[in-house]
């Protein structure tokens, strides 16, 4: 049996935001982009939530819900800074660490020696160390495994710790809702709650066969879940190598122009993605997608370290000339160095400056 603890901060930016100034305290707080330029809302605090704001959402809707809204401009290096702060304090207690995003992560602690092996007292130490230092709440979970870990770090939020035991599994997964399960979103519930299935406990009478004649794969994984088994590993080395966007047109793009004009939007959801992860990954070739309205694709790509809005256009019109026929979806991209050949990397990076 394992013991993985999965951290998540509360409220992360939010939380940043009320401790650096305390004004804020005890009102409804958010952090995200300006109403007027279609802004979305990142996060916001518990007193905002009370209104129905929640992520994503966008910022004159979040301020129609609460015209007293205080909306704060992001500042990715002070929640980039508490993030590492808290690898830190993570690395006092396992190598096995696997961030998910910057206020989040897994911890497998099961060859931790300390607190006797006692993964909650492992995760109670965490949290108040992490308060204590950086200043903001963390919630955690304790189970033998990660979709238990990361079902459990929700349960007592905020500044809450829950911990499911080898023994109690059976149990909290029979009235567990299936929507609790990461990967069942919105219309993998509404489909399962047409047949019925609306706790885990649902789910374990059907058999896999069935699970998987009724919804593919995910049928079988299912299976197991709801069961409470998940067999993977907290992976300390999982890297992105690289991340993109893209957007498909409900009316195909024809002229070169047209594309150019998706360019500055689709970067600025690039650099949004970009801005999540932490601050280790190094860009080192930009590239362009390029789907044509008869689904034929191509990809042009060219080295460089900045979303650099020239380079590019340069690369979205050598690809739209290979066909030169409308275009069903553009997307962008970046790939990153790959840490462990950073040094080759790097002096390759040097000769393309030169
Ligand atoms: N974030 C974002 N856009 C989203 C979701 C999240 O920019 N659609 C950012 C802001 C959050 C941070 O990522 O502060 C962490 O995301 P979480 O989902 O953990 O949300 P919070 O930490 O804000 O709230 P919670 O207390 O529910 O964990
Ligand atoms: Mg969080």
């Amino acid at each position: 049996m394992r013991k993985i603890i999965h951290c998540d901060a509360d409220c992360f930016y939010a939380a940043i935001e009320m401790r650096d100034n305390p004004a804020l305290l005890g009102k409804p707080v958010a952090v995200g982009g300006d109403a007027r330029r279609r802004g979305v809302i990142a996060t916001c605090n518990y007193e905002a939530r009370k209104f129905g704001i929640h992520s994503a959402m966008p910022t004159n809707r979040a301020l129609a819900l609460c015209p007293s809204l205080i909306l704060i401009t992001p500042r990715m290096e002070a929640y980039r800074e508490a993030s590492l702060q808290m690898r830190e304090i993570f690395q006092d207690y396992t190598d096995k660490i696997e961030p998910l995003s910057l206020d989040e992560a897994y911890l497998d602690v099961s060859d931790c020696s300390r607190h006797k092996g006692s993964a909650t007292l492992i995760a109670e130490e965490i949290r108040a160390r992490i308060k204590a230092s950086v200043n903001i709440t963390v919630s955690a979970g304790v189970a033998p495994n990660k979709m238990l870990a990361k079902i459990a770090s929700d349960w007592n939020k905020p500044d809450g710790l829950f911990v499911i035991t080898p023994s109690q599994i059976d149990d909290f997964v029979k009235e567990l809702p299936v929507k609790k399960i990461h990967g069942v979103g919105k219309s993998l519930a509404e489909k399962l709650a047409a047949l019925n299935i609306h706790t885990c406990a649902d789910l374990q009478t059907w058999t896999v066969f069935e699970l998987t004649k009724k919804l593919g794969s995910f049928g079988a994984r299912l299976f197991e879940l709801s069961r409470g088994i998940d067999y993977r590993e907290v992976n300390g080395n999982r890297r992105r190598k690289s991340v993109s966007v893209e957007n498909t047109f409900s009316q195909d793009l024809h002229s070169l122009e047209a594309c150019f004009s998706e360019l500055p939007n689709l970067l600025k959801k690039l650099e949004l993605r970009l801005s999540r992860l932490d601050n280790s990954y190094q860009i080192n070739k930009l590239f362009v997608k390029v789907k044509f309205t008869d689904f034929t694709a191509t990809t042009m790509e060219r080295s460089g370290t900045l979303l650099d809005e020239a380079a590019y256009r340069e690369l979205l019109e050598t690809a739209y000339h290979r066909k030169h026929i409308a275009v069903r979806l553009l997307g962008v991209g970046v790939t990153f160095i790959d840490r462990d050949q950073n040094v080759i990397s790097q002096l390759s990076l040097f000769d393309d400056n030169a």
